[in-house]
């Protein structure tokens, strides 16, 4: 039986992981947080697209680009999860299941990061857990593939 696709999408600035402000996101680099999805999907029985962009409409586009192609959608939006209102319509317009991931606890840091139009479309929201949140998004979204046939 062929594995179901998951896509996991990073927005702006996570390219930077790793190599500036290890005190808020720690030292792990993006490529580790790839081979952690991919370890994650082994386990799972899934397979894994993982991207990141910098471009709100790249990221809106992929996000399009899922329908008839993804059984899910894992997605760290970064500061597009706090303004991007394409982003949100984009996500409920897919009708795929979603979790929003963010490494930081996003309601311990500055106001302007508490509200997240992505959250409106996402079935989940894991926040504070560091890297590993991404491996409990893909469980996550693994399990309600397989829930939901
Ligand atoms: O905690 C998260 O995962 C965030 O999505 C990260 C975003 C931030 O805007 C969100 O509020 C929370 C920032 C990603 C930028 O990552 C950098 C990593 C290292 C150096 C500079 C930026």
């Amino acid at each position: 039986m062929k594995r179901p696709l998951i896509v996991v999408l990073n927005g702006p600035n996570l390219n930077m992981l790793g190599l500036r402000q290890p005190e808020i996101y720690g030292e792990a680099t993006l490529d580790d947080v790839e081979q952690l999805c991919l370890q994650a999907a082994e386990r799972l029985d899934v397979t894994i697209d993982f991207r990141q962009t910098n471009g709100e409409g790249e990221l809106v586009s992929w996000v399009q680009e899922c329908r008839g192609r993804a059984s899910g959608i894992v997605i760290n939006p970064a500061a597009y999860g706090h303004t991007s209102i394409a982003l949100l319509d984009a996500l409920l317009a897919v009708e795929l299941p979603v979790i929003e991931v963010h490494m930081s606890n996003i309601h311990r840091r500055e106001a302007f990061r508490h509200h997240t139009y992505v959250s409106q479309a996402a079935r989940g929201v894991i926040c504070g857990l560091g890297i590993r949140g991404y491996a409990h998004a893909l469980q996550a979204v693994a399990d309600m593939i397989e829930d939901e046939g």
